[in-house]
């Protein structure tokens, strides 16, 4: 194995943990920023944890200064944040994103190679206009339905393009060669469940909540309809996924941006297996209109199988086997030990 120089944003983050530790067991060199400080377990993973915004230059000039050879930037305002805060959610979403990948061009350029920059996408990207639409169409395809309803949803389709631009035309007018030094890849992220963390701000997040109060024996109220179906995937998918599509090699990859699928459960599924575990988990159905319509608008599920094709994508958990053999050992551990 060759010992890469890995640059982590959102090292803090849902995704961030799992991925950090996959990477560093995996023998390569991590720089982690992050808005808050790493536990002393993560950071001493790091070779650097930068505290700090990714929009504050000195966060990205403290990076620089590394030969990266890999960034995962994963630092982002998910959709419920953005929608109620448009514009922080711009500028997180997109500046954030432009700033990393100038970094990316200016230290491939000074090493002489393509920095690979993985970016975490999502089905958010995806728009449909209503529930019969969203019946009728089913899978969809990584071309279809892109008419994002969400400031979110928006800021990820337009950095898919600039991913693109950036590796593919960047500079192009200029004399010198420009392009190059950036080999953008992404996956479109379905709801991704942990058994460590749960997010915040998503609007996929009830699937995440509903198990998570259930095992600390607290009352939730999901704030979907039980009928709402989106696709959602376990963690440690969701992380191979990512480590996965950048091992694939160039000349088999026929796109930037994947879709990636593992299962599609209704919330009332959900609910049901969570109860198999819980029989005494007090999950009340209250939908909020509008989180609703923004979970309306996302498919029902995606058909993956350019990633299937390309880099040989499968996810290892469907419903079942995410609850019993990753989140509930996982998870009552988790809480029993807060208990103590
Ligand atoms: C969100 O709900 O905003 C995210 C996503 C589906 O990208 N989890």
């Amino acid at each position: 194995m060759i010992k890469k120089t890995i640059l982590l944003t959102g090292a803090n983050g849902e995704i961030g943990h799992t991925l950090l530790e996959e990477l560093t067991y995996s023998g390569h060199s991590v720089v982690a920023i992050d808005l808050q400080p790493l536990s002393k377990e993560h950071e001493a993973l790091c070779e650097e944890v930068i505290v700090g915004n990714i929009l504050d230059e000195d966060v990205i000039r403290a990076a620089e200064k590394y030969d990266i050879n890999e960034i995962y930037h994963l630092a982002a305002l998910l959709s419920t944040s953005s929608e109620r805060n448009p514009e922080l959610g711009h500028r997180v979403n997109v500046e954030g994103t432009l700033n990393f990948l100038q970094l990316a061009y200016r230290v491939g350029k000074r090493i002489g190679e393509a920095v690979k920059f993985l970016f975490p996408s999502t089905i958010a990207v995806f728009g449909i206009p209503s529930l019969e639409d969203k019946i009728r169409i089913g899978k969809v395809k990584e071309d279809d339905c892109l008419m994002p309803m969400t400031m979110y949803g928006v800021n990820k389709l337009y950095n898919e393009h600039l991913g693109r631009y950036y590796s593919e035309l960047y500079k192009r007018l200029s004399i010198e060669k420009e392009t190059g030094y950036i080999d953008f890849r992404g996956v479109r992220f379905p709801g991704l469940i942990s058994a460590f963390t749960v997010p915040t701000g998503g609007t996929s997040d009830y699937a995440p909540e509903m198990i998570h109060a259930a095992a600390q024996h607290k009352p939730y109220n999901c704030f979907v309809r039980p009928d709402a179906q989106i696709p959602f995937m376990a963690m440690p998918d969701g992380v191979r996924a990512l480590t996965e599509l950048a091992a694939a090699p160039a000349e088999s990859l026929t796109r930037r941006i994947y879709n990636i699928g593992a299962f599609a459960p209704t919330a009332s599924d959900i609910f049901d297996v969570v109860r198999v575990s819980f029989p005494d988990a007090n999950i009340v159905f209250k939908p909020d209109v509008n989180r609703q319509a923004i979970i309306d608008s996302w498919p029902s599920d995606v058909d993956d199988s350019a990633a299937r094709n390309d880099w040989g994508w499968e996810p290892k958990y469907d419903l079942e086997r995410t609850f019993v053999e990753y989140l509930l050992p996982n998870i009552t551990r988790l809480y029993s030990s807060y208990e103590l």
